[in-house]
């Protein structure tokens, strides 16, 4: 089959062909299943970072930092913010735009907003399309900035490599909410605002719920992020050399190669790296400990099953939506039938789904 001419455009690695195909994504309009069948042979170079946390934890801010340090190294990268409201008249977004503003002129750089809506799910679904179109677009570095809040946001980052969990201090109730969820898919932590009172406490209510999280897998040594236990030494020595702020956690310097995290029987263990995002201080050392997670995901037998386990659940979650597509379009009134036959109780909903298969296995 010829290529759609947007794809190949895409291929070019042109970014106004990638925000129109973003677009049809997002849409589910014009040929986009097309040019994703067509692009996605391409695909599979990109490393996809997710950046989650608590609102206002800093996520832009440090995403704008990674951007920086990124493209200091060469990299093309794409950044997909995903607004929990509205991406495009939102003040978040308006917000990030500001602080993303001098990547905005940067050919090398792709920014899009992405809404939240449609069904559960939805969100993840075309998150991950559009990881691949700009995967396929050439990015080697695909950030995905997600408010780590619903379901569905949460759902995103299954569909990336690596995950950044962003905390700041004085989010107590935060703090709290990220035992529901944010704590399993963090692989690397970020305490940001480290220059703010209580960002010691953080980073501590942080080491003790990994540790509770783990306890059973932590059985032959105290496993905390060597960043983190290095950070403590400098503060309780009185702040050596590193960036330290009021609060007395030691932000490691950009020069610092930042200890990679120890992985206990090829289990990864979520790195805990103080930093001051604002003033870019203790993101390098971060993007080096994300850095070890790609390389754990590559070079391990445990990285390599949870990637091939995250594509599984992929394939089945597409394999779900074409299904029920397939269905609807095939037996949309059989189902209602049912569903009336169902409220009459003159059938019970477990039979009328086992008939229903088998009216559409038939067909
Ligand atoms: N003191 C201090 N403030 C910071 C730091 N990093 C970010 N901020 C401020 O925190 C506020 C929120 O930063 P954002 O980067 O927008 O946070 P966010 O997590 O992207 O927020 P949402 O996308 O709205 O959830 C802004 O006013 C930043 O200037 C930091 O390291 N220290
Ligand atoms: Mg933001």
């Amino acid at each position: 089959m010829e290529l759609h001419p947007l794809a190949a455009k895409v291929l070019a690695g042109e970014p106004r062909a990638l925000a129109r195909v973003c677009r049809l994504v997002d849409d589910a309009v014009g040929e986009y299943r097309t040019i994703l069948k067509q692009l996605f042979p391409q695909t599979g170079r990109a490393w996809t970072v997710g950046i989650t946390g608590p609102p206002g934890a800093g996520k832009s801010t440090l995403t704008d930092k990674l951007i920086a340090i990124l493209r200091a190294k060469g990299k093309r990268v794409a950044v997909i913010a995903i607004d929990p409201t509205s991406p495009f008249t939102g003040g978040a977004i308006l917000g990030d735009r500001i602080r993303m503003q001098q990547h905005f002129e940067d050919p090398g750089v792709f920014i899009r907003s992405l809404a939240t809506r449609g069904a559960l799910g939805g969100l993840s679904r075309s998150a991950a399309d559009i990881i691949r179109v700009a995967d396929a677009w050439g990015a080697d570095v695909v950030l995905v900035e997600t408010v780590g809040v619903g379901q569905d946001e949460l759902e995103v980052t299954r569909t990336v490599d690596s995950t950044l969990v962003v905390m700041a201090p004085g989010m107590g109730d935060d703090i709290q909410a990220i035992k529901a969820g944010l704590l399993e898919c963090a692989d690397v932590f970020a305490v940001n605002k480290a220059d703010r009172e209580g960002a010691d406490a953080t980073i501590r209510d942080l080491e003790l719920m990994t540790a509770l999280g783990h306890a059973t897998r932590r059985t032959s040594h105290a496993g905390k992020a060597a960043s983190v236990q290095r950070g403590h030494h400098g503060a309780q020595a009185g702040c050596g050399s590193a960036h330290h702020g009021s609060c007395g956690a030691v932000v490691p310097d950009a020069q610092d190669a930042a200890p990679r995290a120890r992985h206990e029987q090829g289990h990864w263990e979520a790195p805990i790296v103080p930093c001051v995002a604002l003033r870019g201080e203790g993101v390098a050392p971060l993007l080096e400990q994300l850095e070890g997670h790609k390389e754990w995901l590559e070079g391990t037998e445990a990285g390599r099953e949870r990637k091939l386990a995250r594509l599984r659940e992929a394939m089945r979650n597409q394999l779900r939506q074409t299904l029920l597509e397939h269905a609807e379009r095939a037996m949309g009134a059989a189902i209602d039938a049912a569903v009336m036959a169902v409220s009459r109780r003159e059938l019970d909903p477990y039979t009328a789904a086992e008939q229903l298969v088998l009216q559409f296995t038939q067909t």
